[in-house]
């Protein structure tokens, strides 16, 4: 059993019901616990300022899913949300992030962990910190 932490990120069409959803979805994978969800956090966008702000979670799922597996059901996921991404750091109706994976290293052509940038972004930090307080990122 590995404990995964995923970020869950909306804003578009209905953002907050968007991340609840997901989390009762994510809740339902095979061979997978979830063991515990932050509170919802609304954010301003990072990067283009001209959409929506984002609401973001951070949740822990505690899996036996090999990492591209788990990918590969959250990806499914957000394919079920029609998931609408026009550009590059433009809006989203759902983002499904692995962000840590236990203390695993990956660096596959398909996933990076732990993912890039996870230290920086505030609407990662901050939830991630209410539900792994023992966690430190640099
Ligand atoms: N900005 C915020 N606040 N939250 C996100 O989840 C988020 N996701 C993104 C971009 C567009 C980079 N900005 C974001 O993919």
């Amino acid at each position: 059993m590995i404990v995964a932490y995923l970020g869950l990120g909306s804003n578009l069409e209905n953002p907050t019901q968007q991340v609840l959803t997901a989390t009762d979805e994510l809740a339902e994978l095979p061979n997978s616990t979830l063991l515990a969800a932050s509170r919802l956090y609304h954010s301003k966008p990072l990067g283009p300022q001209n959409q929506p702000d984002f609401v973001n979670r951070v949740v822990a799922l505690e899996t036996t899913l090999p990492p591209l597996t788990l990918l590969d059901h959250l990806q499914e996921l957000e394919n079920l949300h029609h998931r609408l991404r026009t550009t590059r750091w433009g809006p989203r109706t759902l983002d499904l992030d692995i962000l840590l994976y236990g203390s695993q290293i990956i660096n596959h052509p398909r996933l990076t962990i732990p993912h890039p940038g996870i230290g920086q972004r505030d609407f990662v930090r901050k939830p991630l910190a209410e539900i792994a307080p023992e966690l430190l990122l640099d």
